[in-house]
């Protein structure tokens, strides 16, 4: 159990705790870990027989990412892993959470592993668990083998198939070494980013594709769960979503729907199969221009969906604002680009700029989204543990003349959201860990490298690493069990 001290002035302060600061203790097994994706961070892009994924095809695509930016090098961590794990060590990390890049263990989707392909990954994990740091791999963060997309890709079942073949593949390799699994990594962005507004990889704008491009990745969560659990028996599965703590912009009847709906294709899309086994009705009905769900759902999908995981990974940046009723209210969406509303005229839905601070990426601050997502989810699962397995800030990072980087607005907004977390274990909400995102500089999808949420400062030129005085500062929140408040 979680407990609050107030540290007496008198205390031999350590590094950067005010003087009268209360103590936020967390239980000793929690998991203080970092985050990290294959394709913003690996580079070797046609290494070791590796092929395109849609990220590699998008990203090599004029106009598609900001300044021309790709991931053919990212920051180089095939090749630096040893001192990137070495690095993590000297921070005190507990747990790494990473992705695996699918096309470079099966390059075409289909057939057997590449075995150079998945030697990359059981290095890392060695080192990994040779410094004492807990491995957590994620299957599926957003890199779709390119053939797979050209087979028709996530609006075709097919490829929850092919995902759960190489979810087996993966575990029957690394199940003897990692325990943790996450299937998916926000597949949100993957059906509605992907196939909705198109600002991620394919680049494809058709709503209803976005909506089965949603059903087929709950299929492959299911398919992967299997899966691993036949591969690694010892395995604990979850999956990584970017809840959306949804806010209607007024109380007025027209808003609050909006908000409804918005949470039904934001949220409920996903926790609906996963967690009960269900598509809501008022979803299926607000959709129902777009797909019909009774031929989509083919019998045996939901149960499939909802096999039972070990905990569910939350990834929580900022809360949305919406409004209904077509009003014209528009505004920023407080994420910085354009938000899936397949409803015309009357039904449209405005997103925007929620109040208060901002991020580099002009998402709001605002850790109360994350208190009311824990206690909507623990409401919702109560028996199933959590992980935070996203949270940050993207930062105007730069380096002194001297050679540091200072970014006490990232400590801030961690620990405003760490105090949260505290606060909802202490009201029994059962979360396990905290992953900050991200562990370095690296690619930011769509904002290529102009984007920087690493604790860990990268030059790009160089790829040499420079902790900032946030890696400084989660280090000895690490260290103490504990964050000031
Ligand atoms: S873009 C995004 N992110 C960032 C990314 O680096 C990471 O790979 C993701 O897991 C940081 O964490 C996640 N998430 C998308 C958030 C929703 C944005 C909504 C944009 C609407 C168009």
């Amino acid at each position: 159990m979680t407990q609050v001290e107030t540290r007496p002035s008198s205390a031999s302060a350590p590094q950067s705790l005010p003087q009268g600061a209360e103590l936020l203790r967390f239980p000793p097994d929690f998991l203080w870990g970092t985050a990290t994706s294959a394709y913003q961070i690996e580079g070797a892009a046609t290494e070791g027989g590796r092929t395109p994924s849609i990220w590699d095809t998008f990203s090599h695509t004029p106009g598609r990412v900001h300044h021309g930016d790709t991931g053919d090098i990212a920051v180089d961590h095939v090749h630096r892993f040893r001192e990137d794990v070495a690095l993590m060590k000297e921070l005190g990390l507990k747990a790494y959470r990473f992705s695996l890049s699918w096309s470079r263990i099966q390059p075409t989707g289909h057939g057997p592993a590449v075995e150079r392909g998945l030697d990359f990954y059981r290095q890392l994990v060695d080192e990994l668990l040779e410094a004492g740091i807990t491995p957590v791999a994620t299957l599926y963060h957003w890199d779709l083998p390119q053939e797979l997309e050209d087979a028709g890709g996530w609006p075709v079942r097919d490829t929850a198939e092919r995902f759960g073949e190489y979810a087996g593949l993966a575990a029957q390799a690394l199940g003897d070494r990692v325990r943790h699994w996450t299937t998916l990594n926000e597949p949100w962005c993957s059906a509605f980013l992907g196939y909705g507004s198109g600002v991620h990889a394919p680049g494809r704008t058709d709503a209803a594709d976005a909506l089965r491009a949603a059903h087929h990745l709950n299929l492959a969560h299911g398919r992967g769960v299997a899966a691993v659990r036949a591969a690694a028996p010892g395995a604990e599965l979850s999956i990584s979503l970017n809840l959306h703590q949804i806010r209607s912009l007024t109380d007025s009847p027209q808003d609050l729907d909006a908000a409804r709906r918005i949470d039904a294709v934001g949220n409920r899309v996903f926790l609906g199969p996963i967690l009960h086994g269900r598509y809501d009705e008022d979803l299926r009905a607000d959709t129902a221009h777009l797909v019909d769900w009774d031929r989509l759902v083919q019998p045996g999908d939901l149960a499939a969906a909802s096999a039972p995981i070990d905990q569910l990974g939350i990834n929580y940046y900022a809360p949305t604002l919406v409004s209904g009723g077509g009003s014209g209210r528009t505004g920023a969406d407080g994420h910085g680009n354009s938000r899936f509303s397949p409803w015309p005229g009357a039904e449209r839905v405005d997103f925007h700029q929620p109040p208060g601070e901002l991020t580099a990426m002009r998402w709001s601050i605002d850790p109360t989204g994350l208190r009311d997502l824990l206690a909507r989810v623990h409401a919702e699962a109560p028996q199933l543990p959590i992980f935070i397995t996203e949270n940050g800030i993207a930062c105007e990072d730069y380096p002194t003349p001297e050679g540091e980087v200072r970014d006490p607005e990232r400590i801030a907004y961690v620990q405003g959201h760490l105090a949260v977390v505290h606060d909802a274990i202490a009201d029994g909400v059962p979360v396990q860990g905290y992953f900050l995102w991200s562990l370095l500089d690296n690619f930011e999808w769509s904002y290529g490298y102009a984007k920087r949420f690493g604790m860990v400062y990268v030059d790009f030129a160089t790829q040499q690493r420079t902790p900032k005085s946030s890696a400084r500062w989660y280090a000895e929140t690490i260290r103490r069990g504990a964050v000031a408040r």
